[in-house]
């Protein structure tokens, strides 16, 4: 009896060091770094490395302590991940959604818990837009709406009378994947001089890429353009044309997504002729915005990054920086 007395206030101290609540591992001394939940979508791409290394570095940087989740490709593991940021009572919570749908479910449970949320790099799609606080990232439209441009002055360029063009495009149903292919369609489609003779989902990823060009070489023997939804799968798709015997960016115009460092350098090289810049380097900008909201600030719907468009006909070509992805 004297002996359980003498051990219930370690029980209770226990219990206070804990945050009082049994089971729940909440941290809510004021002092303590704010605690952001970050949910990535995968690793299919030096692009996405990239952003993972931007965010973690960001958050180090800001003295932001971060819970980092990688779901692998699939939606299900994501929201798996959310849900365990939930119960650990994050101050906030980050995920760059693979797919737009799906997400008001385990959304609307991170209202519940009164955790704001932003979603980076790409969108979701939902009836209650009040589910999420903001957006950051890329404007994939307008990326798609410069791919088009180029291939209109690169047309020109050309004398062409007509330009038959293949489409590889990233995951189905991601807002790069409309977004990209809209914008492009967007640019060229008064203009009859362009047909997209096909389209392939090769999911953002260079194994893929390199199946669905080969796919495409087989079935169409009059390719004039490889418009791809990203620089993975153009390495793959360059693949593909090489062992074909034919030559990238000579024989068959190249249209690539992100700006990767080896994309520029095959720009270089002459093998691409147009990299549409997306910048993966928003960890800087996620860690602003996750204070505003932990403050319980309002932040602007969406904030997009400032990008450009590398050309063959651009001068500055070997003067730029390291792309640092
Ligand atoms: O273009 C691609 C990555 O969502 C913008 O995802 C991102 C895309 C990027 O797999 O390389």
């Amino acid at each position: 009896m004297a002996k359980a007395l003498r051990v219930l206030p370690l029980i209770l101290a226990l219990l206070l060091t804990l945050g009082g609540c049994a089971g729940a591992p909440r941290r809510d001394s004021e002092e303590e770094a704010l605690l952001l939940g970050f949910a990535q979508l995968g690793s299919e791409s030096a692009w996405r490395l990239g952003n993972t290394r931007s965010v973690q570095e960001a958050a180090q940087r800001a003295g932001i302590q971060l819970m980092y989740e990688n779901a692998e490709q699939k939606q299900e593991k994501q929201i798996k991940a959310i849900r365990s940021f939930i119960a650990y009572q994050v101050d906030v919570i980050a995920f760059a959604p693979i797919v737009e749908d799906g997400w008001d479910t385990v959304l609307m449970e991170a209202r519940e818990a009164g955790i704001p949320v932003l979603t980076t790099d790409r969108m979701i799609h939902t009836e209650d837009e009040s589910l999420y606080a903001g957006f950051v990232g890329s404007d994939f439209q307008a990326e798609g709406e410069k791919a088009g441009q180029f291939l209109l002055r690169k047309a020109q360029e050309m004398g062409a009378e007509h330009l038959n063009i293949v489409e590889i495009s990233g995951t189905i149903d991601s807002t790069p994947m409309k977004q990209r292919g809209q914008g492009f369609r967007n640019a060229i489609q008064d203009d009859s001089r362009f047909t997209i003779v096909a389209s392939l989902s090769g999911d953002f990823l260079r194994s893929k890429g390199k199946e669905c060009m080969e796919q495409l070489l087989a079935a169409h023997s009059d390719i004039d353009v490889l418009y791809s939804h990203n620089d993975a799968m153009t390495l793959g798709a360059i693949e593909a044309i090489e062992e074909k015997g034919l030559e990238p960016g000579q024989d068959i115009v190249i249209i690539t997504v992100d700006g990767e460092q080896a994309a520029v350098d095959l720009l270089k090289e002459g093998k691409v002729n147009c990299v549409v810049e997306c910048t993966p380097l928003i960890g800087d900008t996620i860690m602003e915005l996750a204070r505003k909201l932990a403050a319980g600030e309002s932040i602007e719907r969406a904030t997009y990054s400032e990008e450009r468009v590398f050309t063959e006909f651009d001068e500055d070509l070997d003067s730029l920086p390291e792309r640092g992805y």
